[in-house]
């Protein structure tokens, strides 16, 4: 059953560009002049991060909070685009240095499910349900610092508090195996799946496939991506690329392995994902030398790689394919995919 796409990012991939050896190479664009930018590039959804949304929460009431996110919720209906999700940023503020939810010291632990709750009074006040968990400091530098047994039951209790607060969020867990941690908690899809069995409500746990993330785990993608469509939890994804086990990339979707973006589109459209709303994000960072005015080429090619890769998937002759595979000719069929994207 074919797909049907729509196409999401952050405003975090449009960047100045510092990395952790260097500062700015361009000037900052505001959040506005950030979303004018979607509609022209064919993009209708806006992922969050709480502090996107509402920027210095920590001294903002709830109800200040609820009441500039609807400020900004009128902004996107200006646009004409909408929310998909709201992350918690849970990786910048003191509170978070050894975690959030997993924190070895319980004010912090406190300020990590109150940053929570906040994250989803933004999400009400921006029209959506889907709140996003990149578990980034849930994990250690050495294992002795926190207990696995502990941490992974402080999450399920982070987690249970949240499908508490409002019964109609769910939560998107983004796995990932590392960076900034040595060892994160959670590493992989399926670790998140299972994480909705520890909570009462595990119809409301589901997951985000990052294509990187996947391979910093050296697992493949689009098998990932089939786990979590068998389970009926892969809610959201995140498609860039990574070139080898190393820091998370966020490249151009398709910009090291077109063949494996091409399993990973093939996947997706085949079972039908976005028939339930279900948006394909993009989490993609440009390369620094990349000069101001030619800074949202990667958004651009990504969504482009995508598309072009979904003609080529459904331009392939079933039936031929089919005929391969009952006759085990694994190599013809590879000769096939390849002449099929060759001549693209
Ligand atoms: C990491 C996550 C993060 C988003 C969601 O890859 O996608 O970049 O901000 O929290
Ligand atoms: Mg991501």
């Amino acid at each position: 059953m074919q797909g049907t796409f729509r196409f999401s990012f952050g405003p975090w991939n449009i960047h100045e560009g510092a990395d952790p050896f260097g500062p700015e190479v361009r000037r900052s664009i505001s959040f506005n002049e950030k979303l004018a930018a979607y509609k022209k590039m064919g993009f209708d959804g806006v992922q969050f991060h709480d502090d996107d949304a509402v920027p210095n929460l920590n001294d903002k009431s709830a109800s200040e909070i609820i009441k500039e996110a609807g400020q900004v919720k009128k902004t996107l209906d200006e646009h004409g685009l909408v929310a998909e999700f709201v992350a918690p940023r849970m990786w910048f503020d003191p509170h978070t240095i050894d975690g959030g939810y997993t924190n070895n010291c319980a004010d912090c632990r406190k300020y990590a499910i109150e940053r929570s709750k906040r994250t989803i009074d933004i999400a009400k006040a921006l029209g959506t349900r889907n709140i996003v968990l990149w578990l980034a400091r849930e994990g250690t530098y050495i294992r002795e610092s926190k207990d696995p047994v502990l941490a992974t039951q402080r999450i399920a209790d982070a987690l249970q508090t949240m499908l508490d607060y409002d019964q109609d969020i769910r939560v998107m867990i983004e796995a990932k195996p590392n960076e900034p941690m040595d060892h994160t908690y959670i590493p992989t899809i399926g670790h998140a799946i299972a994480m909705g069995l520890l909570t009462n409500a595990p119809a409301r746990v589901g997951c985000l496939i990052e294509t990187a993330h996947a391979l910093l785990a050296n697992l493949s993608p689009s098998d990932e991506m089939g786990f979590a469509l068998a389970h009926k939890k892969l809610w959201s994804v995140h498609l860039n690329d990574q070139n080898s086990l190393k820091f998370d990339q966020d490249l151009t979707f398709g910009a090291v392995d077109p063949r494996r973006a091409l399993n990973q589109v093939r996947v997706l459209d085949q079972h039908g994902f976005g028939n339930d709303g279900e948006w394909v994000g993009l989490d993609v960072k440009v390369m620094r030398t990349q000069k101001e005015g030619a800074d949202l080429k990667h958004l651009d090619y990504s969504r482009k790689v995508f598309l072009r890769l979904l003609a080529i998937s459904r331009s392939l002759d079933e039936a031929k394919i089919a005929k391969l595979v009952a006759a085990s000719d694994y190599e013809e069929l590879n000769w096939y995919i390849l002449d099929a994207m060759l001549k693209g």
